[in-house]
């Protein structure tokens, strides 16, 4: 095998392992205004020498964290085994090129390249310190870090719109009630979906008229609430105050309000909080603002085998007036659950508007 101007070697059956090992360490961390990265260190025979992972955005990078755990020299000759391309940028913290070049590293393999407009161009800057660099893409590095990716590239978390409605349309009965359209399978689902998302979002109105709790209560085997599921932030979207009796209250973690044009407060999610992620539940009048704005990046429609009928229909004016202005959606999926179906689609973008703070300013 040679080394110098030659392309760099295939990653190694070790490598490989270590790789699996970094993604494993590197979900240890919480996903928010920095990607979640893991790092092994491996010696030429291929023995893990230290690891690390990344804790969150102010805090050392994955690669400065596993290097923190040798003493010097140590890494001379080593490998890293990266699951993002490492930085090459000083943000809150050094560029990882500059300090891998610094402590003799003499390979690195990475899995993800760093989308960062300033934080890109790492695998360059190590490969002119005379690194060798293997860029081994991986679909479960790729899917760790897909919603900062997407969240950095439009400045907003990734969004799902979900609601629930009876077959003909209605969210809730005529007299406003709407507990129990779908049934416990469609609900369970609700319960998972919301612990995959970073935040969940309802309207002023929903809060003061159906009291959610905003929890994801994901079941384990034996029936009982997974105490370990990830409680996403709840956030509250409009003006009027939360009563001082809701049970939003009772949250474990203190809820956000925000307000205005989506655009504007989705951006906010992502600028201040950190999500990636963020999961839309009602009601109609907060669903219809996000799919106007056109940054609904996915709907999840339950749909019960029942009927409604009357005023209270699941979307309310999505800016279309005449049919040659529909929302088509695309990539479209039915999933049976229980009597319930799930329809899951995505907004086709030709037909998306502008966002409404563009449309305010035009
Ligand atoms: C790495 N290793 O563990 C992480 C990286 O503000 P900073 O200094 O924390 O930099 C944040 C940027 O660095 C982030 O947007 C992403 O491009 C990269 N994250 N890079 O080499 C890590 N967390
Ligand atoms: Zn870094």
């Amino acid at each position: 095998m040679t080394t110098g101007q030659a392309a760099a070697a295939a990653p190694t059956r070790a490598e490989r392992d270590a790789l699996d090992r970094a993604l494993a360490i590197a979900a240890r961390g919480p996903r928010g205004l920095n990607p979640q990265v893991g790092c092994v260190i491996l010696a030429a025979d291929g023995t893990v020498l230290a690891e690390g992972w990344h804790r969150g955005a102010g805090t050392p990078h994955a690669e400065v964290d596993a290097l923190s755990h040798l003493s010097a020299g140590a890494a001379h000759g080593a490998t890293a085994v990266v699951t993002l391309e490492p930085c090459n940028h000083t943000g809150r913290t050094g560029p990882c090129a500059v300090a891998i070049v610094d402590a003799g590293i003499a390979r690195v393999v990475y899995a993800v390249a760093d989308p960062g407009e300033a934080s890109s161009g790492g695998a360059d800057r190590l490969r002119a310190g005379g690194v060798d660099v293997v860029h081994a893409a991986d679909d479960r590095a790729d899917a760790l870090v897909d919603d900062w990716r997407f969240a950095m590239r439009h400045g907003r978390p990734r969004v799902t719109v979900k609601w629930a409605q009876s077959l003909d349309g209605r969210a809730a009965a005529a007299d406003g009630t709407s507990q129990w359209i779908t049934g416990p399978e469609a609900r369970a689902h609700v319960h998972r979906q919301r612990s995959l998302h970073d935040a969940i979002a309802v309207g002023t109105g929903t809060v003061l008229a159906d009291d959610p709790q905003l929890t994801a209560r994901v079941p384990l085997v034996d029936g009982s609430d997974d105490p370990g599921a990830p409680q996403p932030l709840p956030v509250v979207v409009g003006h009027r105050d939360v009563p001082p009796s809701a049970r939003l209250r009772d949250h474990p973690r203190r809820y956000v309000q925000v307000h205005g044009l989506p655009g504007e407060w989705l951006a906010t999610l992502w600028r201040e909080h950190g999500i990636q992620a963020l999961y839309v539940e009602g009601g109609p009048t907060l669903a219809s603002a996000v799919v106007a704005a056109g940054l609904a990046d996915r709907i999840h429609c339950y749909v019960a085998p029942t009927l409604l009928g009357g005023p209270r229909t699941a979307m309310a004016d999505v800016g279309v007036a005449t049919i040659d202005e529909q929302l088509l959606l695309d990539d479209v999926r039915v999933e049976p659950l229980g009597r319930d179906l799930l329809v899951i689609a995505v907004p086709r973008p030709a037909t998306i508007r502008p966002a409404a703070t563009a449309a305010k300013e035009g």
